[in-house]
């Protein structure tokens, strides 16, 4: 058995910003129109109005202040309210392929590696640019990687949930070096045109090589263990799926093919599910002065509880560092931005947790501790 470690770790963060105040007067614009254009139903009582968004519910709700995106002029055009992006030939990359050459690139470049070093891709998101060939294949192919490689999708739980995986084979010996990467394209699949979501999530990729620790060329987090739980739930839901032809209504833009959620009981559920997650892997492992959480990032409020509930008190500044504001909800990938840019001051022996929740219901937790 080998021990695995965390050797490099890197984000693609895409060059367009939305800010809340943007978002929202398109959206209140696009209310507008559809107010007007459906003037005499909402009269007669048979439609609803379309309400305002607001920029300080967003705030206060979330913590959000902006998030990246890859095309922000179709997001923002009140006729079109989704991202507008070219339509790439079958011998070009991807744009998941793209974005995680670039979070690849950056990780692979921070453990003082080579593509061609790494024997294991697995492409971790919530959703894939195509059925197949698996994108996870075509990153191989980019990066001149070896081996093998495969896709997996596990909600916002992805990024852990690929950890583990990729850490189980580095222990064991099927694989030497592993790269996860989390290419998340959340505003495909998010629905703009509804102000109790459109607001929630960004586009980003992350990426972390997994090899064995005895091979690290510098400074690396251990992974002491990883455990990750499931339990069905409805309350975050995308009914797009293959067999949508199929069915009789023949419809393709239904709002259930669009991501939806009941965030208030996914808040109430989710959060004493994680805790007590987190708290019996640590407890598990006999860790009581875990330094760092690296949490999932959806909601400010959401992770303030968490902290304090793992941690016992009141995290200090830094302790559980937020991204959220900057990147909105990135999916999988959140806990990862937050990794990857608040690691480097951890000290020897200090142990750190990675923890990402979500749809399915998912979590999934990481420990580390800085070697
Ligand atoms: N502007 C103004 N008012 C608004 C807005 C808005 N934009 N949106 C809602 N309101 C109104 C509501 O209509 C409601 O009005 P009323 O009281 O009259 O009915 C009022 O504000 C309060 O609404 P909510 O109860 O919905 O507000 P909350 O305080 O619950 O905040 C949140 C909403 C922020 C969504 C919160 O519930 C939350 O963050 N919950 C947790 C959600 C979460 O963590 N989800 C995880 C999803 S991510 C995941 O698993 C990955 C899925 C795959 C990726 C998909 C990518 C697209």
């Amino acid at each position: 058995m080998f021990q695995p470690a965390i050797t490099g770790s890197g984000v693609f963060t895409p060059d367009q910003v939305i800010t809340n105040d943007e978002l929202v007067e398109s959206f209140n614009a696009y209310a507008d129109k559809m107010n007007a254009q459906n003037a005499d139903a909402i009269a007669a009582g048979d439609m609803d109005p379309v309400p305002h968004s607001s920029s300080e519910f967003i705030f206060k709700a979330s913590g959000i202040e902006q998030r990246h995106v890859l095309d922000k002029s179709g997001v923002l055009d009140p006729d079109v309210m989704h991202p507008l992006l070219r339509q790439r030939g079958d011998d070009e990359p991807g744009v998941m392929t793209e974005m995680a050459v670039d979070a690849c690139t950056k990780a692979l470049t921070q453990a003082g590696l080579e593509g061609s070093d790494i024997d294991l891709v697995i492409c971790a998101a919530s959703n894939m640019e195509r059925a197949y060939p698996a994108v996870a294949i075509e990153i191989q192919q980019d990066l001149g990687a070896q081996g093998f490689a495969f896709d997996m999708n596990v909600a916002c739980s992805s990024a852990t949930f690929g950890i583990q995986a990729a850490a189980d084979m580095v222990r064991s010996g099927s694989v030497r070096r592993a790269i996860v990467v989390n290419p998340e394209i959340c505003s495909g699949h998010l629905e703009w045109r509804d102000r109790d979501c459109h607001f929630i999530f960004g586009d980003v990729a992350t990426a972390t090589v997994i090899e064995r620790s005895e091979d690290a060329k510098g400074d690396y987090f251990e992974i002491i263990s990883t455990r990750c739980a499931t339990k069905f739930s409805n309350n975050i839901r995308n009914n797009l799926g293959f067999l949508r032809r199929s069915r009789p209504d023949g419809v393709d833009d239904r709002r259930d093919m669009q991501f939806m959620q009941n965030g208030r009981k996914v808040f109430k559920e989710v959060v004493p599910m994680v805790s007590a997650h987190m708290l019996s892997h640590l407890e598990a492992e006999g860790v009581s002065d875990v330094r760092r959480l690296w949490l999932h990032q959806a909601n400010k409020s959401m992770n303030d509880f968490i902290g304090k509930k793992v941690m016992g008190r009141t995290p200090e500044t830094g302790e559980q560092p937020n991204i959220l504001q900057d990147y909105a909800n990135t999916s999988s990938a959140g806990s990862i931005i937050a990794f990857s840019k608040f690691s480097d001051d951890l000290q020897p022996g200090e142990y750190g947790m990675i923890c990402s929740f979500g749809a399915g219901y998912s979590v999934g937790s990481v420990l580390v501790r800085r070697h």
